[in-house]
């Protein structure tokens, strides 16, 4: 009886363990929206913007959408896309957010959809996470971190936010001349 009974007891100290610890490093959940390894990376020398990438994987049953976010040292986020128009790289807003429909995965690249942290009040440092948040029309606000990369941490696509050139990421509208 008292065997059985310890026996129980260390199951569920098992179980509670195991739940405790995360299945993986780096993954969030908001909803029936799962994210994956968030991260970012150092922009070029004085940019106050920066790039973050992500997989999100929607596994519910109706679509949602990426509407924003915050990084704790960033002023501004904003929702991009990027697409090649007339051979040169542009970036433009989602006002819309983004969309993942039910059981779709969206990656988040550099050269791709992204999202942008803008106005950095503080540098970001390679190999440090910083916090932030993602929100999601349906899913709600979800706390994430996003690990930061060296600079040009991936060579999928020459997408630079560039040195901190007049009119870069400053206002409303400038993305036509990024
Ligand atoms: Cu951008």
């Amino acid at each position: 009886m008292y065997r059985i009974i310890l026996r129980c007891a260390m199951l569920a100290a098992v179980a509670l363990a195991s739940f405790a610890l995360p299945a993986f490093a780096n993954e969030y959940q908001a909803g029936a929206i799962k994210i994956s390894r968030p991260w970012t990376r150092l922009p070029p020398a004085a940019a106050k913007v920066a790039g973050g990438y992500m997989t999100l994987t929607n596994t519910g049953t109706v679509p949602d959408r990426l509407i924003g976010g915050t990084v704790v040292t960033a002023a501004r986020f904003e929702i991009h896309e990027m697409s090649v128009n007339d051979g040169v790289m542009r970036m433009r807003q989602l006002d819309r957010g983004l969309e993942i429909k039910p059981g779709e995965t969206v990656v988040l690249k550099p050269g791709a959809f992204h999202v942008m942290f803008l106005d950095l009040s503080a540098p970001l440092e390679t190999g440090k996470k910083v916090k932030g948040t993602l929100v999601f029309e349906k899913s709600g606000t979800v706390e994430v971190e996003y690990k930061v990369e060296a600079a040009g941490a991936t060579s999928s696509g020459q997408h630079s936010h560039g040195a901190p050139a007049a009119g870069s990421h400053s206002g409303a509208g400038s993305h036509a001349n990024h």
